[in-house]
């Protein structure tokens, strides 16, 4: 069979809602997007443990600390979930992770901002988990059995990681002037970065098109975002807070929350790396990688002695 054959077999498949395996042939180019994407999202769960594991000595209660330090504990299983199945595609995850410490790879936009109350870990757990379950429901879905089954067992595990957050926010948004504020304040400063996870707009996002022609992308990124305005909006009209945007506002005909203009200068900037946090996050990232040297090494060791036991 020629490559234009097998290419049109292949697109074949993907339109009847056929799963691809590992050993199925595939276009060079979903092979290369489906590592590229996860890569980034498999950094983004490592890199995303960084915000909040800085909060897990300072948790107010041993309820909260044991809850926290499991939740982060999920996001790095997340992310070896993610770089296995990448591995899956032919990626070394060495080099993979790799990039990321060298900082040439991309991770999520939203881990660049800095954790300053522990209304931020509510709000995280709500708003960030929130978004990415909005995403990852859709991936769940997508025509990569590895990516797809990874994020079956994902969302479930981020539902939990949304409840505790949302559970927070609700505790702080019910208790003293001070708290409300504190949870305010925080909603303030997370909302529009969690709107910019879900990417650029579909007019500037190169990769949309084949994503979608390919079925690893089911939805857009905006008619991602505007689905989770819509489920978010009326869980924070329960706690009464407020969404920080003077636009946003019912559209009864067409059934959606319209909200205003996302910076989106910002989010370019901090996906360039001069976000609030990109340096901080590189480094902590860095040194917790040299520090684990001595596991790693000793791993190694007892690996290669067991082999030759056996
Ligand atoms: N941040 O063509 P586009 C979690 C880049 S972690 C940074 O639309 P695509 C959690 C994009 O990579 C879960 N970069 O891209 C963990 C592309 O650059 P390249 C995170 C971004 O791939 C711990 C360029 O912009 N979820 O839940 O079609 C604690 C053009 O964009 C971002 C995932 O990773 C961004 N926000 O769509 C708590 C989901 N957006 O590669 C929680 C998996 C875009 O061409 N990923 N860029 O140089 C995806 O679904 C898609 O990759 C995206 C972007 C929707 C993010």
């Amino acid at each position: 069979m020629s490559e234009e054959q097998k290419l049109q077999e292949f697109e074949k498949r993907i339109e009847a809602g056929d799963v691809i395996e590992p050993k199925d042939w595939m276009p060079e180019k979903y092979r290369k997007q489906l590592i590229r994407m996860m890569s980034q999202h498999a950094h983004s769960e490592y890199v995303g443990m960084l915000p909040e594991g800085n909060w897990i000595t300072r948790a107010p209660s041993l309820r909260r600390k044991m809850t926290l330090l499991a939740k982060v504990q999920d996001e790095a299983g997340h992310g070896l979930y993610i770089y296995s199945a990448t591995e899956t595609l032919g990626a070394d995850r060495h080099d993979l992770i790799q990039q990321l410490l060298n900082g040439t790879a991309k991770y999520s936009s939203i881990f660049n901002y800095p954790t300053l109350t522990w209304a931020d870990i509510g709000t995280i757990g709500w708003l960030v988990d929130g978004a990415a379950i909005v995403n990852q429901t859709m991936l769940a879905k997508c025509s990569y059995g590895p990516y797809s089954r990874a994020m079956i067992r994902i969302c479930k595990e981020e539902n939990f990681h949304k409840k505790q957050g949302y559970e927070i926010i609700a505790n702080l948004a019910n208790g003293t002037e001070a708290q409300k504020k504190m949870a305010q304040d925080s909603i303030n400063r997370w909302w529009w970065p969690s709107l910019m996870m879900f990417g650029p707009p579909d007019k500037d996002s190169p990769n949309s098109a084949e994503l979608m022609k390919w079925k690893v992308k089911l939805k857009s990124n905006d008619e991602l975002r505007q689905r989770f305005v819509d489920l978010t909006v009326p869980q924070a009209k329960a706690v009464n807070l407020t969404i920080p945007d003077p636009d946003l506002k019912f559209n009864e005909k067409a059934g959606h929350w319209e909200f205003g203009e996302i910076n989106w200068d910002e989010f370019w900037q901090v996906v360039k790396g001069y976000g609030p946090m990109n340096k901080e996050r590189m480094k902590v990232r860095n040194d917790a990688h040299d520090n684990g040297t001595w596991v790693r090494e000793a791993a190694l060791a007892y690996t290669k002695k067991r082999e030759k036991l056996n």
